[in-house]
């Protein structure tokens, strides 16, 4: 009974907060339960990257720049370049031993793009140097103004079956994910609240957006373990697991590069 208590209020924890998150760039599903199996038969998940407002408009005073262009990144995994690996803690910030792949099955490649062209009429995957998806990309499109900020509006993706494995002790994993939200195409100094909304970890990248509306509040995917994989009782409690990606990794994979040119930042 105290257990079902605990888990409701937890629920209700995770509501309010995603819904007072909204107020900025979040992921509209940003808790997903991992599914039993890998693979096609797997369970996946669609969601979408909520772009809450725009950019500062210095004439009215509000978030209504229309955003032209937005960039997702996800942490890559293990197969990929070993100086691009995220940072793996505790909820409370202590290192956890291990990979990415030590706690999750199936996270290569598993976010893809959903196609449409609502609001931005041209997007993209980005793939590392191996071919391993590790974010997307949507431009040539434009946020209306409405009131005093924009419509919202979404870029769709999909998480394909991703797992915690059995032997982990995780009880969830969350992932930090980096968005831009661009208004302006500019180089990196040109950066500011009028020209781009960051929504990123402060790794030390070139997209920290140090001193930004969005400085430091990324949006997360949250993983928990699938109902039917219970932890091992050998695991006690089990542990909340962050993975958050390298300042490398997101110099690389944050840049939109169309047609083998980088148009954002400029260079
Ligand atoms: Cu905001």
């Amino acid at each position: 009974m105290l257990k079902k208590l605990i888990v409701a209020s937890m629920g209700t924890a995770i509501a309010i907060a995603s819904q007072t998150a909204f107020s900025h760039t979040r992921l509209q599903v940003p808790v997903i339960e991992g599914s039993a199996t890998l693979g096609h038969a797997g369970k996946v998940n669609y969601n979408n990257v909520v772009v809450a407002h725009g950019c500062h408009d210095p004439v009215s005073g509000n978030s209504s720049a229309p955003v032209i262009a937005n960039s997702t990144v996800f942490p890559t995994s293990t197969a990929d370049d070993e100086a691009m690996q995220p940072t793996i803690t505790y909820s409370d910030g202590t290192p956890a031993p291990g990979n990415v792949d030590d706690y999750l099955e199936g996270w290569i490649g598993a976010n893809r793009l959903v196609v449409s062209s609502d609001v931005w009429k041209y997007g993209e995957e980005k793939f590392d140097a191996l071919g391993n998806r590790v974010g997307f990309y949507v431009k040539q499109g434009s946020l209306p103004t409405s009131g005093s900020g924009t419509l919202r509006g979404l870029v769709p993706f999909v998480t394909t079956a991703v797992r915690i494995p059995d032997a982990s002790c995780a009880k969830s994993v969350t992932l930090v994910v980096a968005i831009a939200d661009i208004c302006k195409m500019t180089p990196i100094s040109g950066f500011n609240d009028e020209t781009v909304q960051l929504w990123t970890p402060a790794v030390g990248s070139n997209f920290d957006g140090v001193g930004g509306h969005g400085y430091n509040s990324p949006a997360t995917l949250t993983i928990t373990r699938a109902a039917t994989a219970p932890l091992d009782p050998s695991c006690g409690a089990g542990s909340d697991i962050k993975i958050t990606p390298s300042a490398a990794q997101l110099n690389r994979d944050l840049p939109i590069v169309a047609k083998g040119k980088q148009v954002w930042p400029r260079p």
